[in-house]
């Protein structure tokens, strides 16, 4: 059982890295934490401005410790709204470790993970969203992730819910209002406003919704499955795109048995390119199963790229059979996407190895955008291909866009959706004041869960558990 956030004690850790290093951070969060330190650099922290720097020693008993640069914060004016002292040490691992041990004789407790962003959250210095997204931040290694965590950690999305809150909360007050005036039948909440109200924010909410998969697609990666026939350069693209020889490329048929992923940022945008085994009829146990992924990869992915081979497409005949295997390919992959509730990907049809015969002019299968004719093998049209893939998902980044990326998150707008459709509802078929409150409160609740008004413990152990120790 973790201990209460807010107990009255103080908090150390290390807040950089274990190991080598320039310098390292502990960092003191708690009513004692100047007095602890003042006893470790005999006296001389007391005559520190806060928000100063100053050069102290360090002593671990009588002996010096470390030549340190203090920098200290008085409460409520700090991170976690406390009184803060963080220690500039020598980054060596001996000297960080002496000193947690010395801040623990001295009374201090070993943070939690995530303790100060969630000592912040309770003294409402970041409400639950832009704590999460101090994590995300610190979890972003790359421009697209770093730019949504900044957004969330702004607070756009934080004023949104909470202006929708407010907004219901003031209907709620106005229907509660009815029932102390029963008998004499009074409507306070203008129903037509509230109508409105209410479908204009469920509009609003289905927007944010549909802007999750976008968001998720960008935070961890775009999924990009590579699909096609056997021998089409599935594995040569994946080699293209990416420069080097990960997968094995030959003439044989079959020659990939498995899934096989690699990431790749191009422009700041992520993607996660999924090279498949070739698609075809075949008795082979392993080779079913590796086929069984290729589906299984597509239906999840953002862009499915599928390959044909210019070869088989210079007569009208097999353009239109080519046309019926695309088809067939995205009415699958439809079915599938369907089956796990997700919106299907876009499928870019791509036609290779147009060095040994030019491609049709301006083809369009069936469900795709014109083709792209490319040659894996001399790396052509890659840079055509690129542009599209990252196309959506950097104008959704650059329209600096609210995008849902925290499944709880997603989780909570789904609930208040079914909440006030079953308001609406209850309001057209002439529920009274007093039962559309019911739903305003479970509306209510769950936006509340996202901003943190309304956090039950184990939420806040569970969010706060998963950040690394000294943030
Ligand atoms: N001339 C030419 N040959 C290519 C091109 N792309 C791939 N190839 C050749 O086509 C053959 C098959 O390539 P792979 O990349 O292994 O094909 P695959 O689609 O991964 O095949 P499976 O793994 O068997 O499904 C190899 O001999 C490649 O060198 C291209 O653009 N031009
Ligand atoms: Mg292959």
């Amino acid at each position: 059982m973790p201990a209460h956030p807010l107990d009255g004690t103080t908090i150390c850790a290390l807040s950089t890295p274990p190991g080598r290093g320039g310098v390292a951070v502990v960092r003191i969060s708690g009513p004692s934490a100047w007095s602890v330190v003042d006893g470790l650099c005999n006296g001389r922290l007391s005559d520190c401005q806060p928000g100063r720097a100053a050069l102290r020693t360090l002593y671990d008993g009588a002996l010096p410790l470390d030549e340190a640069l203090l920098l200290p914060f008085r409460g409520p004016r700090s991170f976690t709204g406390e009184d803060i002292v963080e220690c500039h040490i020598h980054g060596s691992p001996y000297i960080a470790q002496r000193l947690m041990e010395c801040l623990v004789d001295a009374g201090c407790r070993p943070a939690l993970p995530g303790e100060f962003t969630q000592r912040a959250f309770l003294h409402g210095k970041r409400d639950l969203a832009q704590a999460e997204a101090i994590g995300d931040l610190i979890d972003a290694d790359h421009a697209g992730a770093h730019r949504l965590a900044l957004q969330q950690l702004g607070g756009g999305f934080s004023d949104e819910i909470n202006a929708f809150r407010q907004a219901l909360i003031e209907y709620t007050a106005l229907m509660e209002l009815e029932l102390d005036f029963g008998e004499e039948d009074v409507e306070f909440a203008d129903r037509d406003g509230y109508r409105s109200h209410v479908t204009g924010l469920l509009e609003r909410i289905a927007q944010l919704l549909d802007g999750f998969t976008t968001g998720r697609a960008i935070a961890e990666g775009v999924p990009v499955a590579i699909l096609g026939a056997p021998n089409r350069g599935k594995s040569t693209l994946l080699n293209a795109l990416l420069r080097e020889d990960r997968a094995i490329v030959s003439d044989t048929p079959g020659t990939t048995r498995d899934t096989l992923e690699e990431t790749l940022t191009l422009e700041g945008i992520r993607f996660r390119f999924i090279d498949t085994a070739g698609l075809r009829e075949t008795a082979d146990d392993i080779e079913a199963e590796g086929i069984r992924r290729a589906w299984s990869k597509a239906a999840g992915a953002r862009f499915i790229l599928y390959l044909l081979d210019a070869r088989d497409l210079t007569n009208a005949d097999d353009r239109l059979r080519a046309e019926k295997e695309v088809q067939e390919a995205a009415e699958r992959l439809h079915e599938a996407a369907a089956e796990r509730g997700e919106p299907t990907g876009a499928m870019i049809v791509l036609i290779n190895k147009t060095d040994l015969t030019p491609a049709p002019e301006k083809w369009c299968p069936p469900a795709a955008e014109e083709a792209l004719a490319i040659s894996a093998e001399e790396r052509l049209g890659l840079n055509a291909l690129e542009v599209r893939l990252g196309r959506d998902y950097r104008s959704a980044l650059a329209e600096d866009r609210i995008l849902v990326t925290n499944l709880r998150h997603r989780e909570a707008l789904q609930r208040t959706r079914e909440a006030l459709q079953r308001a609406l509802d209850g309001l057209n078929a002439g529920l009274s004041g007093d039962l559309l409150a019911v739903d305003h409160r479970e509306a209510l609740e769950q936006l509340g869960r996202i901003t943190g008004a309304v956090t039950p413990d184990d939420l806040l152990d569970h969010i706060f558990g998963n950040f690394c120790i000294g943030k």
